[in-house]
């Protein structure tokens, strides 16, 4: 039975036919799966679970909520892994979609491979103001004084952080944005040595090869959603990249 492992779809009302894509491949794909993983930035940006009781607000992520309940109904398994623009997903939206939320990193075994998976954001270490930015709006704290906010307030939020993130990125070098080797070791040698660290946050797709401490392991980076994606598929212990056409 297969498992996919699919990152960075950055759904949005701004882009319909990304959701209507990814819709349509739940359908067609995952609806035989045996499990899916979805490594985090799986909306462009989530402000709290109680957008979905909003009349106008939710209308965009409930046929996302739906397809994927039904998924899990049908005995799919699910899983969710937070990315930087969706960490405030919680359990209400786990409980209405049916799946189950993951730690970041998590292990998992896939036949005699063991794969550890991550959202990636956590490797970039070199980009310290977003490490600080992350500690700050990972803490509870900062989460229990953000979702006080009313959801008008909090849009407003994300758009301002949204806007001063994208101003950051033109002035940042892209070797900053990307993960930082010492710490990918440092975490691989953590969790003993992983044949497979699969995680997605940089969009540029690919498999590495790390020799380090007399082991080899691989980095597989999965890449964003637009015109095509490139997604993880696994059965048994078979594992591939592939890239989904998404505008056929
Ligand atoms: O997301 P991406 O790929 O563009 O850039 C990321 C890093 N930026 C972020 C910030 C998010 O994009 C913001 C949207 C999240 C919405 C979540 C819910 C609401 C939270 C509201 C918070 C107030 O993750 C970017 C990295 C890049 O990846 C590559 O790894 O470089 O990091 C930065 O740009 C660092 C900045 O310091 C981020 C700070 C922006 C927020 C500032 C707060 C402004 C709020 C105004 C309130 C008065
Ligand atoms: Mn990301």
């Amino acid at each position: 039975m297969t498992t996919w492992i699919i990152s960075d779809l950055h759904l949005s009302a701004q882009r319909p036919a990304v959701t209507q894509a990814f819709l349509h491949w739940l359908k067609a794909e995952v609806a035989h799966a045996e499990a899916l993983y979805i490594l985090g930035d799986f909306f462009e940006v989530w402000v709290g679970d109680d957008v979905l009781k909003d009349p106008r607000q939710g209308a965009e992520f409930l046929p996302v909520v739906q397809a994927l309940r039904q998924l899990s109904d049908s005995g799919v398994k699910l899983y969710f892994m937070h990315g930087n623009r969706d960490f405030l997903i919680g359990d209400d939206f786990a409980n209405a979609s049916g799946l189950q939320l993951l730690a970041d990193p998590t292990l998992i075994k896939m036949g005699n491979k063991r794969i550890l998976l991550s959202h990636g954001d956590a490797l970039c270490t070199d980009d310290t103001a977003y490490q600080q930015f992350r500690s700050q709006v990972r803490s509870p704290q900062w989460q229990h004084a953000f979702l006080a906010q009313p959801l008008a307030e909090r849009i407003v939020f994300a758009e301002q952080a949204r806007s001063q993130s994208a101003q950051n990125k033109v002035m940042q070098s892209i070797d900053i944005m990307d993960v930082n080797q010492s710490a990918v070791e440092q975490l691989l040698n953590e969790f003993e040595y992983p044949e497979v660290l699969l995680h997605g946050h940089t969009h540029r797709p690919g498999i590495h090869t790390i020799l380090f401490d007399g082991h080899k392991c691989e980095r597989w980076v999965l890449g964003d959603w637009h015109d095509t994606a490139v997604v993880c598929r696994m059965d048994d212990d078979r594992i591939e990249l592939v890239t989904l056409q998404l505008n056929p």
